[in-house]
């Protein structure tokens, strides 16, 4: 599989920037600054559709990582809300879109047409919700989109309500509820002639459940390599190895943003890192703020267990100088060339690479402390879910 970042191990790439580099720090400066944007603002659309009342606009809601109450939520409710084509940014990647979607049987339009109406060119894939078995116009429109060549998935939604349900018979087993529901879903669709349909079982009250986990994985394995990390980043943590996605995808740019804070010897790199490391791990406050909401967990007690300081940017700088020098204390006696080499093919060299060295040091021990606390947060929301009634 390609690294989450591999367009920046493009040769091509390595090359800009050398030549950039080349004819002064500045220009090889402004010439990261420019991929790295490029690579922030990579568009991702999110087609959600399904028939009216299955569960599209609280889907969208989860996603974001919002509540229903929020006030730039999709309206949900047991009344048809749904009926225009409605976009919702990311609340921190505005590149991502999930696009609510009426539900074809709320139009008049046939698939082909609704696929006109609903513009469908700009998606990147279609996620189809039924919270029963998927019906004719689900079938109908997953045949126009691959004829369209776009890819769709099935999410069968509200399935703690089957649980809840099944749960009350004596022979239960949550595992054959689910085998059944996904077999039903899944031959339901051959039945109509879609060939390996993929079928994901979501609860969006409990997306730490069930397949909302399988679902992301397969999105991020099925887009290609440039929209990969957008969506990683703007996935919802809803399980750990999430954090460690999300990690990676930031550590791919570290070297980058290591040089950059060299060569314009500024502090603004790092504020603008830090702030994205705690937008991508849902560490800053909004979104802890909302995780509170959402699980009813006092924001204090998710602040207790996290080491980064948490609105204060002055304070996580504080703690990265002491790293700084730390790490320039360990680069001044053992960095080997091998250790510089991606510095040099960035066109870096000298005293000015050892300073990227041990910057990229630091900053990957900001990293870690960023993911460390990502990953405490989320046990404590877990054991929280878990633990009620
Ligand atoms: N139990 C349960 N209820 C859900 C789930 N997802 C959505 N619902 C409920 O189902 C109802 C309809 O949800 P919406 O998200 O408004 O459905 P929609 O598909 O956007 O509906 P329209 O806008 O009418 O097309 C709401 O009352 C939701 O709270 C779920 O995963 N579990
Ligand atoms: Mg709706």
């Amino acid at each position: 599989m390609e690294a989450p970042c591999d367009r920046f191990e493009n040769k091509e790439l390595l090359k800009e920037i050398k030549e950039a580099m080349n004819k002064s720090h500045e220009e090889g400066a402004a010439k990261i600054m420019e991929l790295l944007d490029q690579q922030k603002n990579t568009p991702l659309n999110i087609a959600i559709t399904g028939e009216s009342g299955s569960g599209k606009s609280t889907f969208v809601n989860v996603f974001r990582g919002i509540t229903d109450e929020d006030e730039s939520a999709a309206p949900t409710g047991p009344v048809e809300t749904t009926k225009e084509v409605t976009p919702y940014h990311h609340p921190k990647y505005p590149n991502v879109k999930l696009w609510d979607l009426p539900g074809i049987g709320t139009t008049t339009f046939p698939a082909d047409k609704y696929l006109e109406h609903v513009g469908f060119e700009k998606f990147d894939f279609f996620i189809i919700i039924s919270d029963t078995r998927f019906r004719e116009n689900d079938v109908k429109l997953a045949r126009e989109i691959q004829r369209m060549k776009k890819t769709f998935y099935f999410v069968r939604s509200k399935i703690d309500n089957d649980i809840r349900s099944e749960q009350k018979k004596r022979e239960f087993s949550a595992e054959d509820t689910l085998t059944t529901i996904r077999n039903s879903c899944t031959e339901g669709l051959q039945n109509e002639d879609i060939e390996s349909p993929q079928v994901f079982l979501v609860s969006a009250f409990e997306p730490h459940l069930y397949d909302f986990s399988n679902l992301g994985e397969t999105l991020e394995k099925q887009l290609p390599a440039h929209k990969r990390h957008t969506l990683l980043l703007a996935m919802p943590v809803i399980n750990l190895e999430i954090v460690n996605k999300k990690k990676e995808v930031f550590q791919g740019n570290i070297k980058y943003h290591a040089a950059l804070s060299v060569l314009l010897s500024s502090s603004a790199v790092l504020d603008k890192l830090i702030t994205e490391y705690q937008a991508g791990f849902g560490l800053d406050c909004e979104s802890l703020q909302k995780l509170a909401d959402r699980t009813g967990l006092p924001l204090t007690d998710l602040k207790a267990v996290m080491k980064s300081p948490l609105t204060d940017n002055e304070r996580v700088k504080a703690l990265f100088t002491d790293i700084l020098s730390l790490s320039a204390r360990a680069a001044s006696g053992a960095v080997d060339g091998e250790e510089l080499n991606f510095f040099s093919a960035l066109g870096i060299l000298g005293t000015t690479a050892l300073s990227c060295w041990s910057t990229y040091n630091s900053i990957n021990r900001l990293l870690d402390m960023f993911a460390d606390d990502a990953q405490r947060v989320f046990t404590k929301m877990l054991d929280h879910v878990t633990a009620m009634p």
